[in-house]
Order: structure tokens, then C-alpha cells, then sequence
């Protein structure tokens, strides 16, 4: 298989997810590779490769190609969007497309505060989490914004079907599940239709089989 992805694990990896859901939504054949972090304390940790030999930039996930090697989530889902243009990572439309590519880059460079205080944590579930007005104000912006794009397309998914940018924010579903948040009609309906995709499914009975516990991430 000339395909190789390489992640940490599925339960607190979420870049990781994102890169994993394209490949797995879209029938698309990979050897899933799992790495460690020097830096990372990890408790029954299984991994067999150090993920700096596979990327100076030391994280994951990490696409190799034969002797390619593409690193970063977004650029990874794009390498594959170029490779396998049969399959509809992203929208037809040019329109579309644009949005698709904004949204996925908002998730991309952003919401750093619901993403420091509330780490992707998939098979966990906490009750009465508080968080920061900052966090707040990301979580305003993220239903917001799918709201916009759901009434344009009018959905089930953000673009109309299930697309990369879907796969950026599915891992916002899952910490909104894992800390309560409270959601809209809207955003618990969209919610509801990534949870029952195959792919979400998939990754969601991995995470909860996973022994590998990062402490750092049990809050
Ligand atoms: N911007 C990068 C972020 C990658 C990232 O931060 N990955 C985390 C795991 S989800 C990681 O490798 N952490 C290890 C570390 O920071 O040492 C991307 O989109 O791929």
C-alpha cells in the first residue's frame, strides 16, 4: 500500500482525526502507522515509530506517499483532494469550494482557546465543565458559522454532503460532547448526522478501545 499515515492514537489526536475521517469516509486505502512524542508522557504507549524521523516538525499526522512526505492536516487532505480527484473531498462548486476552504481555514489557524481548555479527549464525558468567556466566544463563532453554512447548503452536512471541512470540525463535535456544551437545534441535528457516518463510528469505537492514556489530557 503506498499510502502511510501517521498518528499518535484516536482518542486525543484530533488533527490526527482530521486527516484519518478524509481517508476513511472516502474509501480511500492507507496503512495507518502509529508514532510517539518524546515530549509527551503517555501511559501504555504502543507506538512503534518516533515521529520525528518521519517529520521535522515533530507531530502528527504525517502522509507519506512512497518518498513523499506531507505533514500539516490541512495540506495532507489537499494532497489528497489532488490525488484522487473522483473522490468529492471537497465541493464541486467553485463557490462552494471557497467557503469550504475558509471554513476548514478558520478551524485550521483558530479557536485556540476551546482547543487549549477543552483537548479532544473522545471517549471521555464531563459533567458541569465550566470554561472561559474566550472559549465561550469560539463556541459562539463555530455554531455561528455552521449555521451559515447549513442554511446555504441546506445540509445534512456543512456543504450538502460530507466534505473536508466536515472532517475539520468533527473533533469540535466530539469536545462538545466529551465537556456539555450546549448547542443550537441546528448544530445538534448536524451533530447527530457526522456521528452516524461510518467513518465517525469507526473512529469513535477505536478511541474507546484505545489502552493509551495521556495524562496531560485527563482533566
Ligand atoms: N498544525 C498541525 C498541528 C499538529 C499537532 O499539533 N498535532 C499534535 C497531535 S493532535 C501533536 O503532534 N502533538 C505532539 C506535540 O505537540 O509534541 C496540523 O494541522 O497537522
Amino acid at each position: 500500500m503506498s499510502l502511510k499515515l501517521l498518528i499518535t492514537n484516536k482518542n486525543y489526536s484530533s488533527w490526527s482525526v482530521r486527516a484519518m475521517l478524509v481517508l476513511d469516509h472516502f474509501g480511500i486505502p492507507y496503512e495507518l502507522v502509529l508514532g510517539r512524542v518524546k515530549s509527551v508522557e503517555v501511559t501504555n504507549e504502543i507506538a512503534t515509530e518516533w515521529i520525528t524521523d518521519w517529520s521535522g516538525a515533530g507531530r502528527v499526522p504525517v502522509l507519506r506517499d512512497g518518498d513523499l512526505t506531507v505533514w500539516e492536516s490541512i495540506a495532507i487532505i489537499e494532497y489528497l483532494a489532488d490525488k484522487f480527484p473522483a473522490r468529492p473531498i471537497w465541493p464541486a462548486d467553485p463557490r462552494a469550494r471557497s467557503l469550504a476552504r475558509a471554513a476548514s481555514a478558520e478551524m485550521h489557524a483558530g479557536f485556540s482557546n476551546l482547543r487549549g481548555e477543552m483537548p479532544m479527549n473522545a471517549r471521555r464525558r464531563y459533567k458541569d465543565f465550566s470554561y472561559s468567556a474566550e472559549t465561550a466566544a469560539d463556541i459562539a463563532r463555530i455554531q455561528h458559522l455552521w449555521g451559515d453554512c447549513l442554511a446555504r447548503s441546506g445540509g445534512p452536512f456543512l456543504f450538502g454532503a460530507f466534505c473536508a471541512a466536515d472532517a475539520m470540525f468533527a473533533p469540535v463535535i466530539s469536545r462538545f460532547r466529551t465537556y456539555g456544551v450546549a448547542m443550537t437545534p441546528v448544530s445538534a441535528a448536524y451533530a447527530d448526522a457526522v456521528w452516524e457516518l461510518p467513518a465517525v463510528k469507526g473512529w469513535l469505537t477505536d478511541a474507546a478501545a484505545e489502552q493509551t492514556i495521556i495524562a496531560k489530557y485527563e482533566l
